[in-house]
């Protein structure tokens, strides 16, 4: 979909949310860093005052939070990640008969949206796992999911890193549309604390787990209270370098390290939030205007949450001095940046105030470059 008017009424009938039970402050996760610079700085003192090696620069807290906005995050598994012997999480293997933790995190946030639908598994036709990272290729962790629930019908994952949760929702609405489908369920669970290189001053703050998923359905069947009227949805992509993981099972065959450098994510954060600023800010723009609104007079933003002073920028060109936390809440402050689940927690937690008729717009914006849009209306019933 972009342009034109949804062909049927789509509602966004229910959001779950699945916060993992440990949160870092920047002040532990910065102790920990700079404990592990300062022991690596004395190991390679020789090296690093030859110039064969670059000393880790030290990171800190003030600067975390000045630069992204962010306090903490919350994250699967604490310990390792503040070990400055080990700096990544210690996440088990599983075995194949038991459900993995992907699985496990997504499946809570579904039967957190699946109950605020007012939906049993037996009413899904369909599951989209939409994630920046897979745990595996196959067998897709939305089967998984999918049969643990004991949902009939079909699933499957899709990656479009950061938008990876408009995207999935788009592909439901377009999935209802051509009647393949009467109520899906999206699922976003972000495992992102495997992909952070932890020991990496420029980017070891910078992402949290999360998991939260929606039930998206045909308006014939909805039941909730709380319906939300997808009134558009718009997808851009454009390619760009600036934001990158090449971690790949082709390594194994390229005879390199698989976690070598720039296997895991990495950035030129400030040209992203030079490029990315403008083009997000004339995506809202054009597609709120194209349902039929302006953006001064939107409700409510809940936009993708990688960096405050992003999120202030866009607001601030979208609504002018209308511009306030409350119209475009932030939730990075508390949970970092989680991929493709920032907008959809921001959508969760901040509407139960709204009216009917209310509208506002749940936009991603992130690697690819990848931008995806939501214009939904408080549905009145
Ligand atoms: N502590 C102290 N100083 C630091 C630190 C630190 N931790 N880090 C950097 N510095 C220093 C730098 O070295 C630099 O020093 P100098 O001026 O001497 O060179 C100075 O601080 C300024 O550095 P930057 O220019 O890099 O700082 P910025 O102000 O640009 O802030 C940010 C850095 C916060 C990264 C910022 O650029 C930003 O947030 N940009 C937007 C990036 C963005 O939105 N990216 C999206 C990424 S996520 C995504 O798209 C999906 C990926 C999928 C994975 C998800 C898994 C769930």
């Amino acid at each position: 979909m972009s342009d034109n008017k949804l062909p049927r009424s789509v509602v966004i009938s229910g959001t779950g949310l699945w916060t993992p039970p440990h949160s870092i402050s920047n002040e532990e996760l910065v102790d920990a860093y700079n404990r592990f610079a300062e022991r690596f700085n004395a190991e390679h003192a020789d090296a690093i005052e030859a110039g064969e090696i670059a000393a880790r620069p030290l990171s800190s807290a003030e600067f975390i939070e000045k630069a992204s906005g962010i306090k903490s995050r919350f994250v699967v598994s604490r310990e390792g990640i503040l070990d400055p012997e080990r700096m990544r999480p210690y996440l088990p293997e599983r075995a194949d008969d038991e459900l993995c933790l992907q699985a496990e995190m997504g499946l809570a946030a579904a039967r957190d949206a699946l109950a605020a639908a007012g939906k049993k598994p037996g009413d899904i036709d369909a599951v989209i796992v939409g994630a920046s990272y897979l745990q595996r290729a196959y067998p897709a962790i939305a089967i998984e999911i999918q049969g643990a629930l004991g949902i009939d019908g079909f699933a499957f994952d899709m990656e479009v890193a950061c938008s990876s949760a408009t995207f999935a929702l788009q592909r439901a609405v377009d999935t209802i549309c051509s009647g393949a489908a009467k109520t899906v369920l999206v699922i976003n669970p972000e495992l992102a604390s495997p992909q952070v290189d932890y020991t990496d001053r420029d980017s070891h703050f910078i992402f949290g787990d999360v998991a939260v998923a929606s039930v998206v359905e045909s308006a014939e069947t909805c039941t909730a209270d709380d319906a939300w009227e997808i009134l558009g949805t718009r997808a851009k992509t454009v390619f760009s370098n600036n934001i990158r993981s090449n971690f790949s099972y082709t390594s194994r065959a390229a005879d390199v390290d698989p976690f070598g450098d720039g296997k895991l994510f990495r950035q030129n954060g400030r040209k992203v939030f030079k490029e990315v600023c403008p083009m997000a800010a004339a995506h809202i723009e054009k597609h709120v205007r194209e349902t039929g609104g302006a953006p001064a007079e939107l409700a409510r933003y809940w936009l993708h949450q990688a960096n405050i002073n992003m999120n202030n920028l866009i607001a601030r060109k979208l609504m002018g001095d209308g511009a306030s936390e409350e119209r475009a809440p932030v939730v990075l402050d508390r949970y970092a940046n989680t991929g493709c689940a920032g907008s959809v927690i921001a959508f969760h937690l901040y509407r139960d105030d709204l009216q009917p008729g209310d509208r506002g717009v749940i936009c991603s914006f992130g690697a690819g470059y990848s931008i995806g849009s939501l214009v939904v209306e408080k549905a009145r019933r």
